[in-house]
């Protein structure tokens, strides 16, 4: 195939990629700007090289017409957890979405490799619209955890070093190092909720502050200027104690006087509600 064929057959795969990758970042944003925990915790995306495709299609002994048909993953999206049970809460987010139909899954958590190799695989139908029109894809996401991928990684750059015949003492001590991870997960699982806690409290903080700040500089534009010096001082004095309960004390009475002015910061809003 021709270098510019190749660029047009990739193309709608390098948009679809792009796409969702913003789709996932954004289901982190709200997340976030509710003040929800978010199972997500990175999201990553690429679109198979030319000459891994081309590895691909020998090893499974295809020809290049088959390619779109029989390769799942030309398009691939990674989505990375903090703990093993985010991965079914992604699952399930993905399997309810309307923009993407679920082909098939691969379950290589319950099922984990020969290899070591620990990742939950979902093949999704996603349409793209291009120039000659709409077009539907494959698109492989691999969700894991932060602990899996490490390994995962690791053991892909040591295959691409060895063309696959990893000597038998590397063999042995990957397969301890996923056993190892096996147990990290487990463990990390067990102090979920204190972990969860505590990056929540972060992330309620972090909006209030932002909240506040914007408030009061609205309040800036309609107020009598010294009196908002004055709530600023007070906002440092309440900031710099660190104590999360007098900070949202203070949010309440700042958005009681910014009522009157009618100068709420309403961006972060959301996250109080629910
Ligand atoms: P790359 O370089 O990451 O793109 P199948 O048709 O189902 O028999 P297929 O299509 O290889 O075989 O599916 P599978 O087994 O689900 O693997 C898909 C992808 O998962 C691989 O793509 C890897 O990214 C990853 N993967 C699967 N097994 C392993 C493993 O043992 N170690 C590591 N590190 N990754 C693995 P590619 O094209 O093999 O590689």
């Amino acid at each position: 195939m021709k270098i510019q064929l190749w660029r047009e057959f990739l193309d709608p795969y390098d948009l679809a990629v792009k796409e969702l990758i913003t789709k996932f970042e954004h289901l982190k944003y709200e997340h976030k700007a509710r003040g929800l925990y978010c199972p997500i915790e990175e999201v990553s995306g690429r679109v198979k090289s030319v000459s891994s495709i081309l590895d691909k299609l020998k090893k499974k002994n295809l020809e290049l017409e088959q390619m779109e048909q029989e390769l799942d993953d030309i398009a691939g999206i990674r989505i990375i957890c903090q703990f093993v049970e985010d991965i079914e809460k992604v699952v399930s987010i993905i399997r309810f979405r309307a923009d993407m139909a679920v082909r098939e899954e691969k379950d290589y958590i319950t099922n984990e490799k020969t290899s070591g190799y620990r990742s939950y695989h979902m093949i999704v139908d996603y349409q793209v619209q291009t120039l000659n029109g709409p077009k539907t894809l494959k698109v492989e996401i691999q969700i894991r955890t932060m602990g899996m991928n490490f390994w995962s990684t690791i053991e892909h750059s040591l295959q691409y070093k060895y063309k696959q015949n990893i000597p038998d003492h590397i063999k042995e001590k990957l397969c301890n190092a996923a056993d190892a991870i096996v147990v990290l997960d487990r463990e990390m699982s067990e102090v979920r909720n204190e972990i969860m806690d505590a990056q929540n409290s972060m992330q309620i903080r972090a909006n209030i502050v932002t909240e506040i700040l914007l408030t009061i500089q609205n309040l800036y534009a309609v107020a009598n200027k010294r009196d908002v010096a004055k709530i600023q001082d007070e906002f440092y004095e309440v900031y710099e104690k660190d104590n999360l309960e007098k900070l949202i004390r203070f949010h309440k009475n700042l958005d009681i006087i910014a009522e009157g002015y009618k100068a709420q910061g309403i961006e972060f809003k959301v996250w109080q509600n629910d």
